[in-house]
């Protein structure tokens, strides 16, 4: 009699196995496609307001471009590209903080002038905004 007992008790928790299975697989697939969504979102929202965007990717302890040159009202971007933590800090205007690998800092500049900054961690790593 209660093997019988163990022996259902085992089909039921075989049962709850599989339909947990597919519960998670069923997720990573919904949660993939929820990503990429986003994603391209993100990427048509750049494409669309281009004007008034820069970009400049933080890759190999270095900004790139280094030196950009934006008109005042312009939005730009940091992205951490690199596996190491960086920062786009400028003493007494703007500070990403610490940005992680695929982690991104936006600033938007409002007021003309020069501004120098530097990642924080890694002082050497420099770059400029002028805003005209
Ligand atoms: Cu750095």
């Amino acid at each position: 009699m209660s093997s019988n007992i163990i022996k259902m008790v085992i089909m039921k928790i075989k049962k709850h196995l599989a339909f947990i299975s597919l519960m998670i697989i069923a997720l990573v697939i919904l949660g993939g496609c929820t990503q990429q969504t986003a994603d391209q979102a993100g990427k048509k929202d750049v494409e669309k307001t281009s004007e008034g965007v820069v970009t400049v990717s933080i890759k190999d302890f270095a900004f790139n471009p280094a030196a950009i040159t934006i008109t005042k009202g312009t939005k730009v971007t940091w992205v951490n590209e690199d596996s190491a933590p960086h920062t786009a800090t400028s003493e007494g205007s703007f500070d990403s903080g610490t940005l992680s690998k695929g982690q991104s800092f936006s600033y938007i500049f409002a007021e003309t002038g020069t501004f120098n900054y530097k990642c924080s961690i890694h002082p050497s790593m420099k770059g400029k905004v002028i805003v005209a």
